[in-house]
């Protein structure tokens, strides 16, 4: 059933897309920086914003929810009808990388994302000495996600490098599913 509804509102040609991750990864950055909007008054979100951006023909419905520790048990109030995930990593948190794999491992036993694809923005790259993409790859053990399509997108909300590409794969995507089920 409910992929009969996603199945409807991506022929709609509109998304639902829940972007989450360990609060300070970046996730209200990426939001504004695609939006256009000016990246250096951004505080942290304490419940949560929607954005929708028009992308490539779709309507991209983006819930951009607070990441403290103290609120990540509320995230489960936004799983409904979520077409994508974006996991936003700091690529430059080695320290919290442990707490990031848990938090990304517990979300995708969650029955309602299954069916979700998942992008994981590996974030802050424009910082040297961050998490290359093989090292996040292996420290997040994404190699062993074998239930949801995923894929790593190095990028920075502050130069705005691959954001757009992140969101092409999230379309595209989509756009193969139409065809899948
Ligand atoms: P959150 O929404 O995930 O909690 P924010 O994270 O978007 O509030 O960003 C947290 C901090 O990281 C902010 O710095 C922000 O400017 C910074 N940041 C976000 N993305 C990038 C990036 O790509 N590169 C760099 N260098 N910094 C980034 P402050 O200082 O305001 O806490």
């Amino acid at each position: 059933m409910l992929s009969i509804l996603r199945k409807a509102r991506l022929k709609d040609k509109e998304m639902r897309i829940l972007m989450l991750g360990l609060d300070n990864a970046g996730k209200t950055t990426i939001v504004k920086k695609i939006m256009n909007e000016d990246v250096h008054t951004v505080s942290p979100t304490l419940g949560f914003i929607i954005k929708t951006i028009d992308f490539q023909g779709y309507k991209l419905n983006i819930w951009d929810v607070g990441g403290q520790k103290t609120i990540r048990s509320y995230w489960r109030n936004y799983f409904e009808k979520t077409d994508a995930l974006i996991w936003v990593v700091d690529a430059t948190d080695r320290l919290r990388v442990e707490d990031c794999k848990a938090e990304l491992k517990g979300l995708l036993l969650e029955e309602r994302l299954a069916g979700a694809s998942l992008l994981v923005f590996l974030n802050k790259t424009d910082v040297a000495g961050g998490m290359s993409e093989q090292e996040a790859t292996q420290l997040l053990d994404l190699n062993s996600v074998l239930t949801h399509r995923w894929v790593v997108v190095p990028c920075s909300a502050m130069t705005g490098e691959n954001l757009e590409k992140g969101l092409v794969w999230v379309v595209q995507d989509a756009r193969d599913r139409l065809f899948l089920y």
